[in-house]
């Protein structure tokens, strides 16, 4: 065996609740964003596919959950829906949710298969959102009561705990670059509502603390190294900044407790601060992450800006760099993304030898692909071999960055089972499973899930 991981390495895959549960609109599950959005503009998703069924995970979660044991997974990581919990984002809570993740949790138990459980995955009950979304601070206290509902009701099962998914995505997708609702363009409110996230994780943090629940709780990133065109120092420069900007804004505070200096004095200078309460920043300082999830699918090339932006478009972090092309580079033409195995050494190397080595996990990586049902072989099993080979080259790079001293606990792909991408729907496909919407969302292992099995059997290839 030439990659042989360590001891007790987390094998398995990331899902989410939006994706894969279905049941949106029943079972006393308030509506969130991406429920009122696609009721608003259906158009706006790919062949109009919306997330009311997805794949039915909420009624098929058992079979599911079986075949996670039968591709050899020890760990899977979900998200619990804040508006199945609360339909009204606060308030009463809805005793079908509770009933339905306490089954879900009590089924990965006994099939030896730890819950990784994420409390925000890009899903905010529309009634939050009426009244701001993150920009509130009603919406952060309505957040963390939620939260600290969930600790107690499941918390005696689930010890590992994230408190949110990727939180860079809605300031860039609602606030930004128009791919979440509410589809606004306001770089001020954006800055106000990544502040409040973080703000919500490390108030989460400490409710989870105060209740001595003897688990670990940490926060699942986006972490996109940004590599300069060249060594010229403006291209380095704009390399820096876009560090700053999308990975430092949220590592920093979430692993140090701070943030990074040059975001606070460039914010200053641009006049776009947020507004902080009394007492935040040591709210923040006090409550840092127990364990990072690093997802990682593409690397983020950068050059200094070619031209000076319109002074009078609207302020937008790529004022300070341009996005570079970089000749030759290998793509998944699927997705649009470039494939860069070293990547993922690079963060991990960044993260042992910039904060302080935290127990870390990969805990997204993955393949989109579009019509895989033209891999389907007579016998019905999808011949994924590019999927193998991109895991297997990423996880070389895993384990290197192990035999270096990172302190990397397992990986899980992004994901389990094909499921619903948000504005894509169902264009690409990621799951070691696939589910075949033809045919009722039948479900068949890959020869990827296969293939995980017997690495995850003899923890490694
Ligand atoms: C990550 C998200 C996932 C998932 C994945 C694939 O950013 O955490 O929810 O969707 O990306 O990306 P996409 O669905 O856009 O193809």
């Amino acid at each position: 065996m030439q990659h042989l991981f360590p001891k007790g390495f987390w094998w398995g895959s990331s899902a989410s609740a939006t994706q894969t549960e279905g049941a949106a609109n029943i079972e006393g599950k308030g509506q969130n964003i991406w429920d009122y959005w696609y009721e608003k503009e259906p158009n706006r998703f790919f062949n109009r596919v919306g997330p009311e069924n997805t794949s039915q995970f909420y009624y098929r979660y058992k079979e599911d959950i079986a075949l996670m044991k039968e591709i050899g997974h020890n760990s899977f990581r979900l998200s619990i829906s804040w508006s199945r919990m609360f339909p009204n984002g606060k308030g009463k809570v809805n005793d079908k949710a509770i009933e339905f993740y306490n089954c879900v949790i009590d089924e990965l138990v006994a099939a030896g298969v730890e819950p990784f459980v994420n409390l925000y995955h890009f899903d905010m009950p529309i009634t939050m959102q009426n009244i701001g979304g993150w920009s509130s601070r009603e919406v952060v206290d309505a957040y963390v009561e939620y939260a600290t509902t969930c600790f107690k009701l499941f918390g005696d099962r689930v010890k590992k705990w994230f408190t949110h998914n990727e939180p860079i995505v809605p300031v860039e997708g609602g606030y930004l670059y128009d791919f979440h609702y509410p589809n606004e363009v306001d770089f001020g409110k954006a800055v106000q509502v990544g502040y409040n996230t973080i703000l919500s994780s490390a108030k989460a943090i400490q409710a989870y603390k105060e209740l001595g629940q003897h688990g670990k709780i940490g926060i699942i990133l986006n972490l996109t190294p940004s590599y300069p065109r060249s060594q010229h120092p403006a291209d380095v420069k704009a390399s820096k900044l876009a560090d700053i900007i999308f990975n430092r804004s949220f590592l920093d505070p979430s692993v140090k407790g701070e943030f990074p200096a040059e975001l606070v004095s460039l914010l200053k200078k641009e006049g776009y601060m947020p507004t902080i309460d009394e007492g935040d920043i040591d709210i923040i300082k006090a409550n840092t992450v127990d364990l990072l999830g690093v997802n990682y699918y593409q690397p983020r090339r950068v050059k200094a800006k070619e031209h000076l932006p319109n002074p009078e478009g609207p302020f937008m972090p790529n004022r300070f760099f341009d996005n570079y092309v970089m000749p030759g580079r290998k793509m998944n033409p699927h997705r649009g993304w470039e494939i860069y195995e070293k990547g993922v050494y690079d963060i991990l190397i960044n993260v042992k030898e910039n904060y302080g080595n935290i127990e870390c996990f990969i805990s997204e990586n993955g393949m989109g692909v579009e019509g895989e049902e033209r891999f389907r072989d007579k016998s019905g099993i999808i011949q994924d071999d590019y999927r193998i080979e991109f895991i297997e080259e990423h996880l070389k790079w895993v384990h290197k960055a192990i035999q270096e001293g990172a302190n990397v606990k397992g990986y899980h792909l992004w994901t389990f089972m094909d499921n619903w991408s948000w504005t894509n729907a169902y264009k690409n496909r990621y799951g070691f499973v696939s589910v075949n919407l033809e045919k009722d969302a039948e479900r068949s292992i890959k020869k990827s899930g296969q293939w995980f099995k017997k690495v995850s059997e003899n923890n490694g290839f």
